[in-house]
């Protein structure tokens, strides 16, 4: 019921008499007081006039479940939402679920993460109160070897949101990063279950810097966050909402096409370097080249600069620019 009566408050422009939502939930009018004074203690601000019943006017950053389930309004991307306050890693706790039988299109976020994972045995700083992790569970009916092309498709839906909702200038960083000016915003790791049959389940896990104004010494200079971007506070269920919305919006378009061709020049658009020299950086060897983005399989076409060209798998490689980290 809290879910529901956010939601109603959310979606009114003025006020939601106590009536409405007696009638709505089939509740005593101090059933619905109590999940309002329940609100208040959370954070949330409501106003109540007597003949005119109850209004939002501000609400917390905090990512419980009610909160983030009341500002989705997706088909099935986050609709059903487990959230900790701590866990080792959202990845890990989607994947649990996985096995457990959850439906395509659970969300799970946390306020902090223990055990924050990156790609390659790699971590990912996850303090406390100020950041996003998250982690969508699906079941694609694809092949094993198109499930990496889901991290395209989540990083082109965050560069989109986190634009559209904070002006920032978030850029792809070609497979799995979202950058601004050069310094790491958001990084996206992507596992999945797969058996002889195809996938199981595909766990995207995605971390983007928020409110954070400061970052441990090793990554300083190659991090940033959307608030020392733009000078202002974000809050961090309506950036999830905005991101889940782009992904299924792009996934479905993606699972219609069969892969990436109808989102690359929309993901071109937003990739850092293009037309541009970079560094692929591949196990044993390394070389300098032109790169003109990505085609419909997610590679990374690359001039070399003997003139041959080359699509680059994701898999094991790494992208630099000539002069640092982008
Ligand atoms: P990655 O391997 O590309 O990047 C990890 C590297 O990025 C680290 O080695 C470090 O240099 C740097 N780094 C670590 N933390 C941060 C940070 N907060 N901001 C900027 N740079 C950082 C990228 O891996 C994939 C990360 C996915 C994280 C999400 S959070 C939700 C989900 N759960 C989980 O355990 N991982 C994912």
């Amino acid at each position: 019921m809290k879910t529901d009566i956010l939601s109603m408050l959310r979606k009114s422009d003025g006020y939601v008499s106590g009536q409405q939502l007696c009638e709505r939930f089939h509740v005593s009018r101090t059933a619905v007081w109590k999940v309002m004074e329940q609100l208040k203690e959370e954070g949330y601000r409501i106003e109540a006039v007597r003949s005119r019943g109850y209004r939002l006017s501000e609400s917390p950053d905090i990512l419980s479940v009610a909160e983030i389930e009341s500002r989705i309004s997706t088909r099935w991307a986050g609709r059903n939402v487990s959230s900790f306050r701590e866990t080792d890693s959202t990845n890990v706790q989607a994947r649990r679920l996985g096995e457990a039988g959850a439906p395509h299109g659970t969300l799970v976020a946390a306020d902090a993460q223990s055990g924050g994972r990156g790609r390659r045995g790699r971590q990912w700083e996850s303090p406390p109160g100020r950041d996003i992790y998250m982690s969508l569970l699906l079941r694609p009916q694809i092949p094993a070897a198109q499930a990496p092309m889901l991290t395209l498709v989540m990083a082109l839906a965050v560069a989109d949101a986190l634009r559209e909702q904070t002006g920032v200038d978030a850029r792809i960083k070609w497979p799995n990063d979202i950058v601004a000016r050069g310094r790491k915003l958001c990084g996206i790791l992507t596992e999945m279950s797969a058996d002889m049959d195809g996938v199981r389940y595909v766990v995207i896990g995605v971390g983007i810097n928020v409110n954070g104004t400061g970052f441990p010494e090793e990554i300083q200079e190659r991090a940033t966050s959307l608030a020392l971007e733009s000078g202002r506070r974000f809050l961090r269920p309506a950036l999830i909402a905005a991101v889940l919305e782009k992904f299924e919006a792009r996934y479905d378009k993606f699972m219609k096409e069969g892969d990436l061709s109808g989102l690359r020049d929309d993901y071109n658009a937003l990739l850092v370097n293009v037309g541009e020299q970079v560094r692929i950086l591949e196990p044993g060897h390394e070389y300098n080249a032109i790169s003109s983005g990505i085609n419909g399989k997610g590679e990374l076409l690359v001039t070399r600069e003997d003139g041959r060209q080359e699509a680059v798998f994701a898999g094991e490689v790494s992208v630099r620019g000539i002069y640092g980290y982008v």
